[in-house]
């Protein structure tokens, strides 16, 4: 800790709150990884603050099983959860004493279930019953006392990437080879299914101006319930950052739609799930403008951090210190912007090892707190 001695005009605002320039290490958990074995493995990497995902991308899925990130084949990720079954206040609270009983703070949720939104997404019948249950899971998630809910608001969701042995010495991990434009089946959104039992048959495109009507509409019914539940709202940006997937338009697919989605309703609430790996797959402007830009700007609530060769179509992702992406820069514009969040590793390669997901955390945790200490922020 470093504590400045109070000089010159300031001193005389006894209320002035130094910042400290220290950001903070964290990792981020699947819903099968919420177990004390698991917040032991983030406080020994060093981390002080956990994102946490309550969806299950893995349930009945083929395609998809646990070990890595979620990719799956054109089936998607696996079974939405119950649509009836909101994410409870007790649920939320013992899970965060849990964590915090283990010496760590649960800085944010990631991502809501398709079960509970996925008509706000297509513009289905249930919308209004649906965004009535965002608001109660906002709710619950303020009254919990947990600061951040991460989303992504995309139709097609995280769909049409590869895996292959792509990283240093072979290591597995995910790219893209060429878009997917196989048009979405019914009763699938965000590349998971919510119904099973849906008619044969696609979903009918939507227009790009449609999705940022489906976007306003969502923000305007949930910004004010976060504002008053003191959460805040974060967007990941469409990954992979195509213009359109699976035949359905994509909102963030270049950097400056993050501010179109910032200035669409303005609020301290309405704020970004930084993803600076699908930054540097975006192919207008590059990644370190976009950091300046919305660092300064105030507007990361936290930050997913990892490397990538290429950009879309074709890109590959890399070790944190391979790649395209000089992540020391990133992380010395965020140091001059007074970032103070939570920074996170985003996928990292399989290592070769009995236990290749922590092994890829480790090396890139250990990366980013040696980082941290160089540049006199951790
Ligand atoms: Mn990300």
């Amino acid at each position: 800790m470093v504590f400045k001695k109070l000089t010159g005009e300031f001193a005389t605002h006894a209320f002035v709150s130094y910042s400290q320039g220290l950001m903070k290490l964290g990792l981020g958990l699947y819903r099968h990884q919420l177990d004390r074995e698991h917040y032991r493995f983030a406080r020994q990497c060093g981390c002080t603050h956990l994102v946490i995902h309550l969806v299950d991308y893995f349930r009945s899925s083929r395609s998809n099983q646990p070990g890595d990130q979620p990719v799956g084949d054109d089936t998607g990720w696996g079974l939405a959860g119950d649509p009836d079954a909101l994410w409870t206040l007790e649920e939320l609270t013992s899970i965060k004493r849990e964590i915090n009983a283990a010496g760590l703070e649960l800085e944010a949720i990631e991502n809501f279930d398709p079960a509970h939104w996925h008509d706000v997404l297509l513009d289905g019948p249930r919308k209004a019953k649906q965004l009535e249950n965002l608001k109660t899971i906002i709710r619950n998630v303020g009254r919990a006392g947990i600061p951040i809910f991460g989303y992504n608001f995309s139709i097609a969701g995280v769909a049409g990437r590869v895996k292959g042995r792509f990283a240093r010495g072979e290591a597995e991990a995910v790219g893209m080879d060429g878009p997917l434009d196989k048009p979405l089946p019914n009763g699938m959104a965000w590349n998971m299914v919510y119904d099973r039992n849906a008619a044969p048959g696609t979903i009918p495109s939507a227009t790009s101006e449609e999705l940022w009507q489906r976007l306003g509409v969502f923000l305007d019914a949930l910004i004010p319930v976060a504002e008053e539940a003191g959460v805040t709202l974060a967007a990941h940006p469409d990954d992979p950052p195509l213009p359109m997937v699976r035949a359905q338009p994509r909102l963030v697919y270049q950097p400056q739609l993050y501010q179109r989605l910032i200035d669409l309703k303005p609020s301290p609430r309405n704020a970004l799930e930084f993803c600076v790996g699908t930054l540097a797959e975006m192919t207008d402007g590059n990644v370190y403008d976009a950091v300046d830009d919305y660092s300064r700007q105030k507007k990361l609530a936290y930050v997913h951090l990892r490397n990538v060769r290429g950009k879309v179509p074709c890109y590959k992702e890399t070790f944190i210190d391979e790649g395209d992406v000089d992540v020391l820069r990133v992380m010395r514009i965020l140091k001059r912007n007074q970032f103070e969040g939570v920074l996170i590793p985003d996928h990292a390669p399989q290592m070769s090892c009995a236990a290749p997901w922590h092994a890829g955390m480790a090396y890139a945790l250990g990366y980013m707190r040696a980082a941290l200490q160089i540049i006199g922020a951790g």
